[in-house]
């Protein structure tokens, strides 16, 4: 019998949705055919999910309403605890596929058989914003890989910078306190320009080198789909003869690398604080499918004696030009997550999930990581039975005698719940010497004591063999990173000491910078453990711009069209982008469109406010002369000129575009980065020109 409310319900359809009003004016939706019927946590049916179970029409709401109590229990609940570092993060699916066998160097079964392909989770991340922070903070990215291989899971939880901070994990919270807001006042949020940071990094010599790297285009990449990642620590390979290499691993953006001016990032901040997140979910969405190959550095113990720096130490890279990354294979990211909150934030990685075939050095950094992942899990996820959870758990088969603790999923069966039992076939799994996983085995001695290796003293060569790898547009970025960040510290002792630093890595950098602080006198160098060597030969793979995109497939045109516009030249364009696989996003005064030449209406995915030339990595402004004067008038039209041309980034433009050109200030500084698109058979030319990275030529002229 129908209750008195559902008497009151008027049908109503809506598009293809039919509903009904109830006696308030609220929206019921009904089951019925496909539809399932709405239930409650334990598949009770649910009648009315709109109005709570009250007395009376106007009364009190009654505690028996176990529907309305369970969903506002849950819905209390919904949040875990975010990372304490790396909270915000977006994950994806994939695999890897190894390119040859690699057992020479180790028994890993992941890396023994071409062609063969494993599944793998992704989470990029940044360090010290929160959950909610903003895709284009001068950060860190964190590049965590979970391989589901055949013989358990392997982590590898590397950054997109090869170096780190410090030196031993015992400093890693002074660290993050430091560069996490400050506590008094809770600000600034995923930003290191404040004092604390400073201060803590220019009493911390070790850091410098590091403070080179972030202060660097590093911090500020494109997109994750063009950064590098890096397992930073010295690792060993084992093979099944148990030899022992050493190996340190990276990751290589098929797509090249690729960043943002700081100008650029402090815009897409605003513009788009999921610049990132967006960036990969729709590449993975319309089957542009981010690829990196993982390449190996593999030495033995006779290069790491002879090697100027101490290969255990993570402040220190080994150029590629001294020990070549030898490609194995390639990790394809080929599927979005189904559900944000089970697959990526309740991933769970830890540096201690390795396989038989890999093992530990002593990093201390790495000795120290592995305790706090494995510690940091059962305080976010809240139980031990984290690794139940889909996304942790391994793709092969497992057996163990833990059981019980809040949710568990797996519980063992039958009668043998310990080991060894005589129970016979059914006394449960036994180890198992020949493929069990056992350390290498390392001699250790030693006095104990709270040790910092005299190895681990020399601080300023690498940051000056870094600074020096750069071509002179990305030192100019390096020193204008510092300025910035300096310039946002309160105390000028902080703002000294860090130039006290760069004296030691390169005087014109600290000349630079000290200048661009207005600083009334050079400070003396810092006090250095080690001399600075200077006879380091640079490495030109550690420049950005020096190993950038070769072509612009994967990357995306933003163009700004008018009524009125030439329809022949949007079409060309168009159809030179797709050959090229790059993407393109059309802009308009308003969301609706615009109507070209020829009556054809084109529709736009950006309302000029909400698509400024940041978002692109080109852009081209097609449109009528009537158009562009009423553009000239729009301040958002003008900015999407002058900050692409800012930006060095390659504009094409139809000659109407001139009056929009002139009132953006840009019209008398046009240069080889900006292309007429006069006619159809221009188009091929624009996308080629917009292969390379960004036409840096242009920020010469600027500066
Ligand atoms: Fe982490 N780090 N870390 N870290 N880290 C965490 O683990 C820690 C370090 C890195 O997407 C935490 O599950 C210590 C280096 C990534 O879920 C925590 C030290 C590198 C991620 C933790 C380091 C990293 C984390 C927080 C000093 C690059 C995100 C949440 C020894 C090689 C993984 C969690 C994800 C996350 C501790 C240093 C990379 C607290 C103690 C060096 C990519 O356990």
């Amino acid at each position: 019998m129908a209750s008195k409310t559902h008497e009151t319900r008027k049908t109503i359809v809506l598009e293809d949705q039919k509903y009904q009003r109830g006696a308030g004016g609220e929206t019921h939706q009904t089951a019925s055919g496909d539809t399932p019927t709405l239930t409650t946590q334990v598949g009770t049916p649910v009648a009315d999910d709109q109005n709570s179970l009250r007395s009376g029409q106007r009364g009190p709401t009654l505690v028996e309403d176990q529907h309305f109590r369970e969903k506002i229990f849950h819905f209390d609940h919904e949040r875990i605890p975010e990372r304490v570092v790396h909270a915000r993060g977006f994950g994806a699916h994939g695999y890897f596929e190894a390119y040859e066998s690699l057992s020479d160097l180790t028994k890993a079964d992941i890396f023994q058989r071409p062609g063969e392909k494993t599944e793998l989770f992704v989470r990029f991340s940044t360090v010290a914003g929160n959950k909610g922070s903003a895709d284009l903070a001068r950060d860190v990215r964190g590049f965590a890989v979970k391989f589901y291989t055949k013989q358990g899971n392997w982590d590898l939880i590397g950054n997109n910078i090869p170096v780190f901070f410090i030196q031993d994990a015992i400093k890693f919270p002074d660290l993050i306190h430091a560069a996490k807001p400050e506590p008094d006042r809770d600000f600034p949020q995923a930003q290191t320009a404040h004092d604390n940071f400073w201060d803590f990094i220019t009493l911390t010599p070790e850091s410098v080198n590091m403070a080179l790297w972030i202060m660097s285009d590093r911090t500020i990449p494109r997109s994750f789909r063009f950064m590098e990642g890096f397992g930073v620590h010295t690792f060993r390979m084992i093979n099944e003869a148990g030899k022992s290499s050493f190996v340190k691993f990276h990751w290589k953006p098929k797509q090249g690398l690729q960043s943002v001016a700081w100008n650029e990032a402090v815009k897409l901040n605003g513009a788009d604080p999921d610049f990132h997140r967006r960036d990969l979910w729709s590449a993975i969405k319309m089957g542009d499918f981010p690829e990196w190959e993982l390449g190996l550095q593999v030495f033995d113990d006779k290069f790491a004696e002879e090697f100027e720096f101490d290969v255990l130490d993570a402040t220190k890279i080994i150029p590629e030009e001294q020990v070549p990354v030898r490609i194995v294979g390639r990790m394809v990211l080929d599927r979005c997550v189904d559900n944000f909150f089970a697959e990526t934030e309740q991933v769970a990685f830890q540096t201690g999930n390795i396989v038989p075939g890999i093992d530990f050095t002593n990093d201390p950094l790495l000795q120290g990581r592995n305790f706090s992942y494995l510690d940091t899990q059962l305080s976010r996820l809240g139980s031990t039975n984290f690794n139940h959870l889909p996304v942790n758990a391994p793709r092969c088969p497992f057996h163990h005698f833990q059981q019980d603790g809040h949710m568990a999923f797996h519980n063992p069966k039958g009668r043998a719940n310990y080991e060894p039992n005589s129970w016979g076939e059914d006394g449960g799994p036994r180890e198992n010497p020949a493929t069990g996983f056992s350390s290498h085995p390392e001699n250790l001695e030693g006095a104990k004591g709270r040790h910092r290796s005299e190895t681990f003293a020399d601080h300023y060569s690498q940051a000056r063999q870094f600074y020096l790898s750069q071509t002179e547009v990305e030192q100019g970025h390096i020193a204008d990173a510092f300025i910035f960040e300096l310039s946002k510290v309160d105390r000028l002792a902080i703002r000294e000491r860090m130039v006290a630093h760069l004296l030691n890595v390169d005087k014109d950098l600290a000349g630079r910078v000290g200048k661009g602080l207005r600083l009334k006198a050079m400070p003396k160098p810092a006090d250095a453990a080690r001399p600075t060597l200077t006879d380091l030969k640079p490495s030109p793979k550690l420049s950005i711009i020096a190993n950038g995109p070769v072509s612009f497939k994967g990357r995306k045109m933003g163009v700004l069209l008018s009524d009125g516009v030439d329809i022949d030249l949007v079409k060309a364009l168009e159809a030179a982008l797709t050959k090229e696989g790059a993407m393109i996003e059309f802009v308009a005064p308003e969301i609706g469109g615009v109507e070209a030449s020829d009556g054809t209406w084109i529709e736009a995915q950006q309302k000029i406010d909400g698509g400024p030339s940041v978002l692109y990595d080109a852009v081209a402004i097609l449109v009528s002369e009537a158009g562009a004067k009423k553009l000239a008038k729009m301040p958002p039209a003008r900015d999407f000129a002058a900050d692409a041309f800012a930006h060095c980034k390659f504009i094409a433009y139809a000659a109407a575009a001139r009056p929009l050109l002139e009132k953006a200030g840009i019209w008398a500084d046009l240069d080889d980065g900006c292309r007429e698109l006069g006619k159809k058979t221009d188009a091929a030319g624009v996308v080629e020109m917009c292969r390379a990275l960004r036409f840096w030529e242009r920020e010469k002229a600027l500066r």
